[in-house]
Formats: structure tokens, sequence, C-alpha cells
């Protein structure tokens, strides 16, 4: 669990990597399982490992269910914008909320809840959905002397993107680890559409093999 002595600019983000984003859970993404034997061969040659984990508090404002009448990818109105509604997923404690079986932890140095208020949704390593409360990983990253980020995991279209789109504004050299991450798809093209937007902000996109 050592910091490695290689590059020390370069970190792994590997964002919500957990059961009920993968075939079984509540929140399914496909073949979202399929991530972690792509992640762990090359988790441990980077200086520094995030893993981000949705951790959100039953009841939470992004759970259709908290919003009567309303079903899951529906939207409501809040008060920083739309929030789009989803099955409950990830909730503090549950088995669905844990990090996939799959994922080998041990390269991970520090995993980043997100999501926790109940009244406020966090698809981003680095702010809540209001844009402007910050989850303190950039001044983790930085304190590290990190400014290179290898991004990769769930859900391509939602929290990797605003993941990536955030890095990329917070002035970090992004790169998507393009076979290890796996998106929803809700509307239907999202996955395509946050790839496009992801590459057009300037990010670059890397096999696994080409690492
Ligand atoms: C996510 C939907 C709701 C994600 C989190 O990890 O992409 N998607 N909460
Ligand atoms: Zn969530």
């Amino acid at each position: 669990m050592s910091l490695r002595s290689g590059d020390s600019t370069k970190a792994l983000i590997i964002v919500d990597l957990q059961n009920d984003f993968c075939p079984g859970g509540s929140l399914a993404v496909e073949e979202g399982d399929r991530i972690a034997q792509v992640i762990n061969p090359v988790a441990p040659d980077f200086a520094v490992v995030v893993a981000t984990k949705d951790w959100h508090p039953a009841g939470h404002i992004s759970f259709a269910s908290s919003h009567p009448g309303k079903k899951p990818f529906e939207t409501v109105a809040v008060s920083y914008g739309e929030q789009l509604l989803w099955p409950v997923h990830c909730v503090q404690g549950s088995a669905g909320a844990e990090l996939h079986p799959s994922l080998d932890a041990n390269p991970i140095h520090l995993i980043l809840h997100k999501g926790t208020r109940i009244d406020l949704d966090s698809y981003s390593a680095f702010f809540e959905n209001d844009q402007s409360t910050p989850t303190g990983l950039d001044g983790y990253l930085r304190g590290l002397g990190v400014s290179r980020l290898y991004v990769c995991g769930i859900a391509t279209d939602v929290c990797v993107y605003s993941t990536v789109t955030d890095s990329l504004r917070l002035g970090y050299e992004v790169t998507v680890i393009e076979d290890a991450v796996r998106g929803v798809d809700q509307p239907a093209g999202s996955v395509l559409k946050a790839l496009d937007t992801m590459r057009t902000h300037g990010a670059a996109m890397t096999p696994s093999s080409e690492l």
C-alpha cells in the first residue's frame, strides 16, 4: 500500500465500481463487472490510486422512491437544478454499495465517499452536483503532486463523465482508459455523446494495453 517509485504525477481514479452498478445490482450497468479484470493488472503501477464510492443515505434526493409519484429516469426540480431520478442504489453500509469483489482493493490508497448528503447528489469525484461544494479530492491530489489522471469505472455517461470534465476544468491532464469504462446509456446514445464531449474538452482515450 505504499506510494510506488513510478511516475509520482500520475493517479488512477476508479469511479464507482460497486455492486449496485454491476450485473445483479439495483442500477446494473451492462458488463460493469468486466472492468476489474482490466484495472487489476495496471493499478499497482500508479503512484496514487483513488476509488470513489457512491454512498447515499436512505431517502436520498436522487432516489425516485423519495419523490411520491415519480419513477426512475424521470426528473424533478431541486435547489441546484434538475435531478435525474434513479432506482435506490448504493445505500450507505449496504452490500450494493460495496466495491465489486472482483476489484483488487489492495492497491487503493484513498476511498472517497460521495453523494453522502441526503439533499444533494454528487456525480463527480471533485464537486457535488451544486457544482460548487468540493469533495476535497483536488486538494488531496495536488498535495501529492499529481497532475495527470487516468480515469476508469462506472458510469461512462454519468459519474465518469462528470469526473473527467471537472478534472479538465481543474487543469489536470486526463486520459480515459477506454476498455475500463461502462455506461448506463439512459437515454440511449448518452454513452457516445459523453465520450465525444470528453474528447472535445481535451481528454485522451487510451486502451489499457497502451498504458
Ligand atoms: C451513478 C447514477 C446515480 C454513477 C451514480 O456512478 O455513474 N449513476 N448515481
Ligand atoms: Zn448515485
